[in-house]
């Protein structure tokens, strides 16, 4: 019966007699409720609630004229029309399609509703205002104690709490992961921050709210990773004054009484070449202007940072953000807990601070060309100045430092002869750009694990964990290069675990259950991964060839993968690039840096390296860990002349190696395979999926309502494109034609035997057999189980249904015939 009442969009095929109440009895020709069965199916989004299914007492169906009026009568008693705001879930709205998910999302965004559900994912739109009630201890307490939270309005608090309880099921304890995405802007840091606050709340008392200050140490710590990590990672861009420039996997782990007992942080891809170069209107990363705002008059002296002075690497100082305060960094490193004297010391904020004021320094010392051929460029006036402060800052010799920028050291010949080369003025400006980046990605790095040696659990000490994933969201420019390759071509596998996870699943257990089922056609991704990442030939492998070899990339790129469908043609575009078609877009890459920028040494680079699985120790100190990249090809001049600092921050972060002594920069091509950015990105991804798939993943796609990052501003083509892009359409389709509650088959003959109790009254007897099978089984298909939430509603509104269910010494229900619901 199932089927018959599923109605397709337009129709309603709802044949029915007039609606009586349960429990009165029924004349013929009129309706008594005979179990419940639920459906959605009225044409435009303007029906909501609870149908029943009925038993018409041994008639047929009444006519039109009466389906017409039992249907009123239904409306009616049910509540009528639901306000489109009031839907909490996009399933529920009727067609799906994109413009009515729109309509819905809009009507509630104008009502301050900022989260809905969407099947099994949680759509939250970004209020941009403050929306402090919506955050309080209190309603967390609500969600954390509620007997069903997702009863309670949609939240990112009900993901909290679900995932919470799932990890806390003692038959089967399964790690939980969150996954956050959506595009620059849209709420991921946010929403991911707020969780951990929900955690460290209710993981630390599981079961009395007053103790849960006694744990306040290790909560407080990981809360306070979060300035830390946000001052040297993010930065304001374009898109987002606090935008995040690396992607982080935070795992928070839970030991056998559910409470929190440590955490772990995994970074992915620091955008480190900010530290160099930040496009006009964009910043350089919180912390420059921190210290420049926040020192005292004394450490503005010892630092060099006279008030008014100006920084070429520090543009736009005059925007205030509320991000600049660096109090609020310092409080934070004070408080993780550092425990040698020397990461003390360098955490009180001074030491960090002299070296960051030195690369400020650094940043503006400026090279003109040099008059003789052969002889290394000159200093300009004013960057002589610049080069003693930054040398005193860094701890470094004056003349070493100059001479590093300005010349380059090969070995070549048999005999390995060193020879010493000039660089040219254009060659100089990267080598000091290098040798920022290079501090500052060791620096960031060096950070991530200190922050991990004093939020990291002794591995005995937990048993599960929640991870939480924030990272990029996918990204076109009119100008896109490694960077959006790697952050899309990261978002394309995230979607493809979505995709495996939810949509496939989901339909093939449909089909292995043999439910009757259409299967919605999603967007697999896999071949556009193909050519992103394939074998043997793929983008990815192609650039790091180039990085040998060095022909047209472009050219190679298109011969090569001609053949792949989401390789776009772009006969157009005047400069060397090429197009890939993702899930969520095509997207034009230049080829132009793109090479270069894959040797590491100038690029991008994944962060610190953290492992998370349970089999491997889960905090790592020795300083090979810590940098992994440190067989980069980056010049070994530049290593060697950090190596000489006496600064003690850049002692800790450029040991001296006895082995890195001894490299020299080898002429020609003879340069031995180094681990590019692409391989490292590829690895670390592949870790990272891993990890995800070990678990059971919950998905939050925030939505960003305006680019001007507007409170109350909701711009339709704008929401629309984010829609499309990650595909939620096809997610609520699913779900809405499918069966999104699951109810193992002893649950639910636990919870709704008494339904048999009200069944036996206005039905054949419980023992009957079935009309269909003729069996004494009864099936209770697995969309019965879709009533969990409804359940409730039908036995308050429904007094006859209450008495009857209420009947005591019904021997009916105690006696429940074996049902069968399959696997599920
Ligand atoms: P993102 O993480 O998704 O961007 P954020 O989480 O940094 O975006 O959010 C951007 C800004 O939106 C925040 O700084 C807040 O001002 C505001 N905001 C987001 N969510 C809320 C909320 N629930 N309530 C109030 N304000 C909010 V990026 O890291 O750039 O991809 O790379
Ligand atoms: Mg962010």
């Amino acid at each position: 019966s199932e089927q018959r009442f599923r109605a397709p969009p337009g129709s309603l095929r709802f044949r029915a007699g007039r609606f009586r109440a349960p429990g009165r009895g029924a004349a013929p020709g009129e309706l008594a409720v005979d179990g419940v069965l639920v459906f959605l199916s009225f044409h435009g989004c303007r029906f909501y609630g609870v149908q029943l299914a009925f038993g018409v007492n041994g008639h047929g169906p009444g006519s039109e004229a009466q389906d017409r009026e039992s249907l009123r009568d239904l409306q009616e008693f049910l509540g009528g029309e639901a306000p489109l705001h009031q839907l909490d879930d996009l399933t529920k709205v009727n067609p799906v399609t994109l413009e009515t998910v729109l309509r819905c999302l809009q009507a509630r965004y104008g009502a301050d509703i900022f989260y809905t559900n969407a099947g099994c994912t949680l759509v939250a739109l970004n209020p941009f205002k403050p929306v402090p009630q919506l955050y309080s201890t209190e309603l967390m307490r609500e969600y954390h104690t509620a007997p069903q939270p997702q009863k309670l309005k949609p939240h990112v608090f009900t993901v909290g709490e679900q995932t919470y309880r799932n990890v806390r099921s003692l038959i089967e304890p399964v790690n939980q992961s969150i996954v956050v995405s959506g595009e620059s802007g849209a709420g991921k840091t946010w929403t991911s921050r707020c969780l951990m606050k929900f955690y460290a709340i209710v993981a630390a008392s599981p079961t009395s709210w007053e103790s849960h200050k006694i744990a306040e140490r290790i909560e407080q710590r990981i809360l306070n990773s979060n300035p830390v990590m946000e001052a040297f990672g993010n930065a304001c861009t374009l898109r987002n004054n606090n935008s995040s420039r690396f992607g982080k996997f935070i795992q928070l782990q839970l030991n056998r009484a559910q409470q929190m007992t440590g955490a772990a942080v995994q970074t992915y891809l620091l955008e480190k070449t900010r530290v160099a170069c930040q496009a006009s209107n964009e910043r350089n990363f919180h912390i420059f202007y921190q210290i420049c705002k926040g020192a005292s008059v004394d450490e503005r002296l010892q630092w060099h940072l006279p008030e008014g002075a100006t920084f070429s690497w520090l543009p736009n100082p005059e925007k205030t953000l509320e991000e600049d305060c660096f109090d609020v960094t310092r409080e934070a490193m004070l408080h993780l807990g550092i425990d040698t004297p020397t990461q003390n010391n360098i955490f009180k904020g001074l030491v960090l601070a002299q070296a960051l004021a030195g690369l400020l320094h650094l940043g503006n010392i400026c090279f003109a060309d040099s008059e003789d051929e052969g002889q290394p460029c000159q200093l300009k006036d004013e960057a002589t100045c610049s080069i003693q402060t930054s040398a005193l800052l860094l701890q470094i010799p004056e003349d070493t430092l100059l001479e590093t920028l300005r010349i380059r050291t090969i070995r070549a010949g048999r005999q390995q002869q060193v020879f010493r080369k000039p660089c040219s003025r254009a060659e100089c400006d990267t080598r000091r750009d290098c040798l920022a980046k290079l501090v500052y990605a060791r620096l960031f790095d060096w950070l991530v694990s200190v922050i991990n040696s004093s939020i990291c659990a002794d591995p005995d000490s937990w048993t599960t964990f929640i991870g939480l994933l924030d990272v990029y969201g996918f990204e076109s420019f009119p100008d896109n290069s490694l960077e959006q390759l790697c952050i899309n071509y990261a978002n394309e596998k995230l979607q493809q675990h979505f995709v495996a996870h939810y949509l496939r699943a989901q339909q093939e257990e449909y089909a292995a259950e043999g439910l009757e089922w259409s299967f919605v056609n999603y967007q697999d991704n896999q071949t556009c991964l193909d050519l992103i990442e394939g074998s043997p030939i793929s983008i990815c492998s192609l650039i790091n060839e180039e990085c040998r070899l060095n022909p047209q990339l472009q050219t190679r790129i298109e011969s090569a993968l001609a053949g792949s469908p989401c390789l776009g043609h772009n006969r157009l575009s005047p400069e060397p690039s090429f197009v890939v078609v993702h899930y969520a877009g095509p997207v034009r890459y230049h080829t132009a840096g793109l090479v270069e920028k894959n040797k590491a040494s100038t690029g991008l680079q994944p962060g610190g390296l953290m492992l998370h699985t349970q089999e491997l120790p889960s905090c790592i100190r020795s300083p090979s860990d810590i940098f992994p990249e440190s067989r980069d090809p980056v010049p070994p001049e530049l290593t060697r002349l950090l190596q000489q600092s006496q600064d003690p921050l850049l002692m800790v972060l450029f040991p001296t190696n006895p082995e890195e002594k001894t490299q020299e920069e080898p002429a020609g091509q003879s340069r031995a395979p180094v681990l590019t950015v692409v391989s490292k990105f590829k690895a670390s991804l592949e870790q990272l999926l891993q990890v995800l798939h070990s678990t059971t993943p919950h998905y939050i796609r925030c939505i960003k309502p305006n680019s001007q990052g507007q409170a109350q501003t909701f711009l339709q083509e704008e929401v629309l494109s984010q829609l499309e892009a990650c595909g939620l359409v096809e997610t609520i389709h699913i779900s809405a034609a499918g069966f999104p509650i699951r109810v193992s088959h002893q649950n639910f003959v636990e919870r709704y035997k008494l339904l048999r109790r009200f069944h036996s009254r206005t039905s054949p007897g419980t023992h009957d057999p079935h009309p269909a099978t003729g069996r004494s089984e009864w099936p209770v298909h697995t969309k019965e189980a879709m009533l969990q939430p409804l359940v409730q509603d039908i036995l308050h509104t429904l007094p006859g249904l209450t008495q009857a269910a209420a009947t005591p010494g019904d021997p009916a229900g105690a006696t429940a015939a074996p049902v069968h619901c399959g696997r599920t």
